[in-house]
């Protein structure tokens, strides 16, 4: 692994043709919320306090730090994203995060872990691991790299960024779970070994089947104590032909059954305690029931985390008449 911020090529010819980033994710939280999640969850029981959307200024310039884009927006969206997430945890809510990009997660795991003072458990559901640290990201994109900020073991290998300064990690290797994965970085793919991080891959999903990886993944995460679990749900988890309009869709992801299936089992743990619903883009989808497919299914993803439930359900004071 070579970890060198001023390596990279610096001529114009040498350098690779920039991605323009193309936006759209920012609509993410909204157009789930005109889906209905609020009055769904409240039609099965929930009592739901929308918090509204979290405004930030923009930051300008924001120059790339070494090939990390939008460092000092980030940093400071997620600082106060943090202190949001913080307060709702405070207040003994459950707490639900719509993204946006998978960046969001530096902010509310941080929040998260800070509001609770005691050890969580993490449970990402993802294509993609999102370890790269900035000096592995073959991008850039911090959205490929929110873990490594918040892992312990790593630490040593996070250089200082502009706006960062407030994150410290919480999250041990040993409490983090994937779900999912099918395009894992080599750089990342070594520090998951490197760190024996538990993962269940799509080889995995296949080989054991959805419900048997749920019970290790639990067993795994509650081991030694009943830790509170923070779930961090990018959409692009579940197969493109089901949740097309995603920033990165890769083939061969999980049935909208097996992504409805994680949620359910998480939640009959009781242990739930934050949710992350990420990645939804509007504009990625080519057609408008694609978009709604998405959506849908990021809504039906929420519902599960909040005791829906397949065979039905009742209230618990129902009478027949
Ligand atoms: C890649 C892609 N591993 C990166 N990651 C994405 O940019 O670090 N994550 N798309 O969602
Ligand atoms: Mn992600
Ligand atoms: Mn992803
Ligand atoms: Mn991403």
């Amino acid at each position: 692994l070579v970890f060198n911020l001023h390596t990279q090529p610096f001529k114009k010819g040498l350098k690779k043709k920039k991605k323009k980033p193309r936006g759209g994710v920012e609509r993410g939280p909204d157009v789930i919320r005109a889906a209905g999640l609020v009055e769904k969850l409240q039609a099965q029981g929930c009592a739901v306090k929308d918090y509204g959307n979290l405004s930030f200024e923009e930051v300008v310039p924001d120059e790339p730090v070494g090939r990390a884009k939008r460092v000092r927006a980030v940093g400071g969206a997620n600082q106060k994203l943090a202190e949001a997430v913080s307060r709702v945890k405070r207040d003994g809510h459950t707490a639900v995060m719509l993204g946006g990009d998978h960046s969001l997660a530096i902010g509310s795991i941080h929040g998260h872990a800070a509001a609770l003072q005691s050890p969580l458990g993490v449970v990402w559901v993802d294509a993609h691991a999102d370890i790269n640290t900035p000096l592995t990201s073959p991008t850039g994109n911090l959205h490929g790299q929110p873990m490594s900020y918040l892992i312990h073991e790593l630490q040593s290998k996070i250089p200082a960024l502009p706006s960062f300064s407030w994150v410290k990690p919480c999250v041990a290797a040993k409490d983090l779970v994937y779900i999912g994965l099918r395009d894992v970085d080599p750089e990342e793919h070594y520090i998951l070994k490197l760190l024996d991080v538990k993962t269940f891959s799509m080889t995995e999903v296949d080989r054991l089947g959805i419900a048997r990886v749920m019970e290790e993944t639990c067993d795994y995460l509650t081991a030694k104590v009943k830790k509170p679990i923070h779930l961090s749900y990018d959409i692009d988890a579940i197969d493109p032909s089901v949740t097309p309009a995603t920033g990165t869709p890769v083939v061969g992801g999980l049935s909208y059954r097996e992504g409805v299936y994680i949620t359910e089992h998480l939640c009959q743990t009781g242990l739930l305690s934050a949710v992350d619903m990420v990645e939804v883009n509007p504009a990625r989808g080519r057609t408008e029931d694609e978009v709604q497919s998405t959506v849908r299914t990021a809504v039906d993803v929420l519902l599960g985390c909040f005791g829906r439930r397949r065979e039905g359900n009742h209230p618990a004071d129902y009478r027949m008449p």
